[in-house]
């Protein structure tokens, strides 16, 4: 239920969120913690008269200026002084500091520091709240300057496709950090912008608590006569700097001094006085406020730092974590293309996983552009299985978003290559969830992509990215290279509880092999072994795991034996498995990855393997990857670059002389 707001509760509670950033700010210059600190001075009926609107149901998913948020999300100021402060028992154990705070007990699933991208996550919690049925509505509060941000656009495309129950509060303040937004845009007005995707706006005094009420009670109305998203342009003057320490040498002071005349707590007092109110009350307020700010400052600078051991937990699932053994396949085979296999372990998923959803752009009515996802609309519905439209940062924010509220997204990258414009949803969303919310929160979705290059490839439909991903803690990464892999892994990732990335392979959808569907689904993780040999180990994953096979046939051939590991996850690594074949290969060791060979994960392995298995091998751990190049689209060139079975076999016979 929406909470009363009269005018001296407005009053006091904007007054606290004024005094206790007054006070952060004074202990960041004092020296109390270090960083950034951004208040909303000026901003702070903002967050007041939404959140009286709202229940506590609701979702705020506010921007890194976000104190006032917490605080009228009800917040212990206790725990958030604490988290600001950086102490030990802070709302997230000093993980996240002033703007990153995230209170998911209080409905604030996070600040974010950076600029837009909670729009296409709230989406992500609006779907959920809309296939669930909860009746949830997200809110989503970002500044004037971030509606130039891509990720706003495409989060609003995306919510106003679904018409999905979002308010997205523009906290319009007119500065884009240190510059005037005004002097960069030619279309000032958001609500034309809004418009341009279908989204009502409406306009609000920002500085009025109730009217900013009113405005979200209208948007409210509109989102539960299932009429979708609404901007609510929130007009506002940023009293101070953009940070504690910014000295606004760039800003004109006759803007300063219009902003203090639109001090929306100046206002209200001055209102409240003129109804009758008595100055003496206002001054107990006042008076308070000031104690219980200084009380909990004296309690949090008296509390601990962080044990720095404390920083090393919640990156990744405990339980799931730990590499599983990757024992035979059990059960009847049925033979499929990888490309069927990766379907019917969706399909097999959809099933027995009611929260389970599969999108993606032409992933729904025409089941994928490489057919993957071919009949799964029909057969569990286009709520579950659907089109998105194109704008990978929403498909990504989405994902982050409905799988933090419960939902199991699957999402298609169509191509690994387009998976760089929405990177940021991965790797500064994604992969921070469990770890800033101390595992109060989790984002179990998986992204489903493919790479490599085809004869004909272009180089932006061509590269092998996986290094990119396994260089980020807190994102599990595999890369399936058998129709029985693509089935198996697809239901592990399915199963995992953190956000996982498979990588499948284009060239390999078509081949066919022995699939075991009624093997029992594993944990995320396990290398597989598909030869013994003791002339040398050659150690690889995804597609080039064929040409390896086909280049130790050769081998075969004029004696030379390999044990070849196909590592399939990246993260986890299986390091026990790598011993193993550099101890099967007698210690001679090739590594070979389709990807450009610099910067490759295969660095990572021969560093793990001189730094761990060094008195195992007789020589240094050899790597073959693709050439430094761009990838050209026609085949000599690419057959020029690639690894091929003819130059791995050439690289491993240099290894074993
Ligand atoms: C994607 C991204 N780009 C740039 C920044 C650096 N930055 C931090 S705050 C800010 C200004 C944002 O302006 P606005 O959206 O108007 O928010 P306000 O400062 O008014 O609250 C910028 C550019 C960032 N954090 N994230």
């Amino acid at each position: 239920m929406a909470q009363e707001l009269t005018p001296l509760g407005a009053y006091r509670s904007m007054l606290t969120i004024r005094r206790f950033e007054e006070r952060c700010t004074a202990l960041s210059l004092d020296g109390a913690f270090p960083g950034s600190v951004h208040t909303c001075d000026g901003q702070e009926a903002i967050p007041v008269g939404v959140r009286s609107a709202l229940s506590d149901r609701d979702r705020l998913l506010p921007t890194y200026r976000g104190h006032g948020w917490a605080i009228a999300a009800g917040v212990p100021l206790l725990d958030l002084l604490a988290e600001i402060a950086h102490r030990a028992d802070g709302i997230n154990g000093g993980r996240a500091g002033s703007p990153y705070l995230t209170a998911p007990a209080y409905g604030l699933l996070g600040e974010n520091s950076i600029v837009g991208a909670g729009v296409p996550i709230g989406a992500g919690v609006a779907l959920a709240a809309k296939l669930q049925g909860t009746g949830r509505v997200a809110v989503v509060s970002i500044g004037d300057g971030a509606m130039s941000q891509g990720s706003v656009h495409e989060g609003m495309a995306f919510a106003a496709a679904f018409d999905l129950p979002m308010i997205i509060v523009v906290e319009n303040n007119g500065w884009s950090e240190l510059t005037l937004t005004s002097s960069l845009l030619r279309t000032p007005d958001f609500l034309d912008r809004a418009a341009g995707y279908g989204i009502t706006g409406l306009k609000v005094d920002g500085t009025d608590p109730f009217a900013v009420r009113e405005a979200t009670v209208q948007a409210l109305a509109q989102i539960q006569a299932g009429r979708g998203p609404v901007l609510l342009d929130c007009q506002v003057s940023r009293l101070k700097g953009h940070y504690n320490r910014d000295i606004e040498h760039y800003r004109p002071a006759d803007d300063k001094a219009r902003a203090a005349e639109q001090d929306p707590l100046v206002r209200l007092r001055r209102n409240l006085l003129a109804s009758g109110v008595a100055e003496t009350e206002l001054a107990a307020i006042d008076h308070e406020v000031d104690a219980l700010i200084d009380a909990l400052t004296a309690e949090v600078l008296a509390m601990p730092q962080p044990d720095p051991t404390s920083a090393f937990g919640h990156v990744l699932a405990p339980s799931m974590s730990t590499v599983a053994p990757q024992g035979a396949f059990t059960g009847p085979a049925t033979e499929l293309t990888y490309q069927r296999a990766v379907n019917s372990a969706l399909d097999a998923e959809l099933r027995v996983r009611p929260e389970l959803l599969v999108y993606g752009e032409d992933v729904g009515f025409a089941g994928g552009i490489f057919g993957v996802s071919r009949s799964l609309q029909k057969a569990h519905g286009p709520d579950r299985v659907f089109d998105v439209p194109i704008a990978e940062s929403a498909i990504l924010g989405s994902a982050v978003g409905a799988a933090m509220e419960g939902m199991r997204p699957v999402v298609e990258i169509m191509w690994a290559d387009f998976m760089l414009v929405a990177l940021d949803q991965l790797v500064n969303q994604a992969a921070n969830v469990r770890y800033i919310s101390r595992s109060e929160l989790q984002a179990p979705l998986v992204v489903r992509t493919q790479q490599g290059a085809t004869p004909g490839s272009c180089a932006q439909h061509s590269q092998s990215l996986e290094a990119l991903l396994a260089h980020i803690p807190g994102l599990k990464l595999g890369l399936p290279a058998t129709p029985a892999d693509a089935y198996a892994m697809t239901r592990s990732a399915i199963a995992d509880p953190d956000p996982v990335i498979l990588i499948e392979a284009r060239e390999l959808y078509q081949t066919s092999g022995e699939v075991f569907p009624d093997a029992p689904v594993v944990p995320v993780g396990g290398a597989r072994l598909h030869r013994s040999g003791h002339s040398l180990a050659i150690i690889t994953w995804g597609a080039v795991l064929h040409r390896v096979l086909a280049a130790c046939d050769e081998l075969a051939r004029e004696g030379i034996e390999a044990t070849v590991l196909d590592l399939r996850w990246l993260n986890p690594l299986d390091e026990d498995a790598i011993a193993e074949a550099v101890r099967s290969g007698s210690g001679r060791v090739l590594i070979v990855h389709e990807a450009n060979q610099t910067g490759g994960f295969g660095a990572e392995v021969a560093s793990r393997i001189h730094a761990q298995h060094w008195d195992l091998l007789v020589g240094p751990v050899a790597r073959f990857g693709t050439r430094d190049t761009r990838l050209p689209a026609a085949v000599p060139l690419q057959s020029a670059v690639l690894p091929t079975a003819t130059s791995i076999a050439a690289a491993a016979r240099a290894v074993v002389s």
